[in-house]
């Protein structure tokens, strides 16, 4: 059924919350807002469907990098005991299933339109009330705006001189076509070795008769070791489920199972040390990779053992030794940007159809009608494929006209880097809140664990508004600055700022160089933001209601 059309502020645009974004934090923010809150809420989707960044980047190859039995919803026992995952990582068709199966599971769907850009919104502090205005022209509005418009979910095409003039077809791995594209035959560059490049290279290379792939950095990348699901596994882990969700909080990703590592890379025999690298690279993953030793991302000498281990890998897999040189990754220390996982990257290099250029030494100048020209060559392709990434974190906020109480934009608000309290609300802009901003674990855990965070803490917060019958809540200034300073702080005791990373948003050209994620632990983190809460939220101004609460917010319809 199509949804009704939002006329301004008339009740059919009027809200008791907003939530812009469908892909998993939104969905959750609307089950926990309508169902548990007892609200009347209405979620704005850009894309046809839910599923967000699964719902956009259906390039070949596309698979979570978490294992499915933990990249999954834990709020609802029946569901996760209910849903089988065919392998030991989702990939994307698998995920964008699981995200509709739970849109429909929980009668989502009528409470989400779809096709709806949001391009402003404006708080009236007189109303005490969000505006919301979309591309088609519609108005909404809301006390409450969440915004779960996620951390990669605003692609970044770099900006070469003659894109236009292309005659063959270019795509980006985050706006793939919803039909899937056929490389049969064609001549194909690949741009870009992040994840997303790292994932569709080997498929891509299956189908087409050439492919060029341009590699500015050379990564870090570890096997998958993906396969079928093992299912005595799966009964097991789902046997253990409700323990394993709550032990998860207490790990610095979000993820149980992995034990802690006790001892520094440096205080281990090298032979030993290596059987132990050995180890983790044929279980597959990159946590427990990163699990060998304690200090892997704080020392550079304890992480110089794991890289060169990886850089041994590469050279004893791809067979051209330039190529393998090439491969290596030598300008920043493993860990610190995000580690990819592969399945068959790197023996890609030594099929016949496959070439790798150097664009750090030879940077691509210009896209011509007929393909690229670097600095030192020129390439006829049929097809370029973008892997280049996205404006991460910031991007799609920024994109937004977001105006808070005082008309300062949120972009404004950013010039010099993110300023969040933790990663959830931002100082004159009251009830908006964001699930897994900048200033919060969320990029550097299991991204399901933390949206299931963020919106509880949102839920109890509001529930505390309730109670108390509160109008607006925002953090106070020096609060803000206290969490953005130790955000800081923390990431400056690691070796993550080592790395030009989208975490540094250090590739996008003028973007403040600023590290984004807390990268103290989810288990810090989440003690910190309960501790806030038990304590009657100390950091933040609440402001009382004048006049008693509309109905919708007093009347609860659930209790968990
Ligand atoms: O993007 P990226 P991504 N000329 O930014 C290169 C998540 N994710 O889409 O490193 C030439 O990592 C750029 O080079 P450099 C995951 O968190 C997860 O791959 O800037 N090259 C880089 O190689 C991931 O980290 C999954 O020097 C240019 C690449 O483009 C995040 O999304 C799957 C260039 C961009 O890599 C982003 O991954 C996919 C230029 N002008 C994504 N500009 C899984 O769960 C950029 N590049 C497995």
């Amino acid at each position: 059924m199509p949804p009704s059309k939002g006329t301004g502020d008339s009740p059919a645009g009027s809200y008791d919350a907003i939530v812009v974004g469908a892909g998993v934090a939104g969905l959750y923010a609307l089950r926990r807002l309508r169902d548990t809150l007892g609200l009347k809420v209405k979620v704005l989707e850009a894309g046809d469907g839910v599923g967000g960044t699964w719902y956009w980047n259906r390039y070949p190859g596309c698979r979570c990098d978490v294992e499915s039995l933990e990249y999954s919803f834990s709020f609802d026992d029946a569901l996760q005991q209910e849903w089988s995952w065919p392998e030991r990582y989702g990939n994307q068709p698998e995920i964008l299933d699981y995200v509709n199966h739970v849109a429909d599971r929980f009668d989502l769907r009528r409470d989400i339109q779809f096709n709806t850009r949001v391009t402003a919104a404006r708080y009236d502090r007189a109303g005490g009330r969000w505006r919301l205005d979309t591309a088609g022209g519609e108005s909404f509005s809301a006390p409450i705006c969440i915004m779960a418009t996620g951390n990669l979910s605003v692609p970044r095409v770099p900006e070469f001189k003659g894109l236009e003039s292309f005659q063959g077809r270019w795509y980006h791995t985050g706006m793939w076509p919803q039909g899937g594209v056929d490389f049969t035959g064609l001549r194909v560059a690949v741009i870009g070795t992040g994840s997303s490049g790292v994932q569709s290279i080997p498929i891509i290379a299956r189908q087409a008769k050439q492919l060029t792939v341009f590699q500015r950095t050379a990564n870090f990348i570890l096997p998958a070791q993906n396969g079928p699901m093992d299912r005595a596994r799966e009964t097991r882990h789902k046997a253990e489920y409700t323990e394993r969700r709550r032990a998860a909080y207490d790990t610095p990703f979000g993820i149980a199972g992995y034990p802690p590592p006790t001892r520094s890379a440096l205080d281990v025999p090298a032979a030993e040390r290596n059987a132990i690298y050995e180890r983790k690279w044929a279980e597959g993953g990159s946590i427990s990779f990163l699990y060998s030793f304690t200090d892997l991302l704080t020392n550079q000498a304890a992480n110089d053992t794991a890289s060169e281990f990886v850089r041994d890998k590469i050279r004893a897999i791809v067979k051209d030794p330039a190529t393998a040189e090439l491969l290596c990754p030598n300008d920043h220390p493993i860990g610190t940007k995000r580690l990819v996982l592969d399945t068959g990257y790197f023996e890609t290099y030594n099929r016949a159809n496959v070439t790798l250029v150097n664009a750090r030494t030879a940077p691509i100048q210009e896209i011509t009608p007929t393909g690229l020209r670097t600095t030192e060559a020129e390439y006829a392709f049929d097809a370029i494929v973008f892997a280049t990434g996205f404006d991460a974190m910031t991007g799609a906020l920024k994109e937004i006209d977001l105006r808070g109480a005082d008309g300062l934009t949120l972009a404004e608000e950013w010039r010099d880097g993110p300023h969040t309290m933790l990663g959830i609300m931002c100082a004159g802009f009251p009830n908006l809140f964001m699930i897994t901003g900048p200033g919060s674990p969320g990029v550097k855990s299991q991204m399901i664990l933390s949206c299931e965070q963020h919106v509880d803490w949102i839920v109890g917060c509001l529930r505390h508004m309730r109670a108390h019958d509160i109008a607006t809540v925002e953090p106070t200034r020096a609060a803000q600055e206290a969490w953005t300073r130790h955000v800081g702080d923390i990431a400056q005791m690691t070796l993550y700022p080592k790395a030009n990373s989208w975490y540094m948003g250090a590739n996008i050209p003028g973007k403040p160089r600023v590290f984004m994620p807390y990268v103290g632990g989810v288990d810090r983190y989440k003690r910190n933001c309960d501790e806030i809460a038990a304590a009657g939220y100390p950091g933040f101004v609440m402001t009382p209601r004048a006049e008693p609460m509309p109905r919708p917010l007093v009347a609860a319809a659930g209790n968990d």
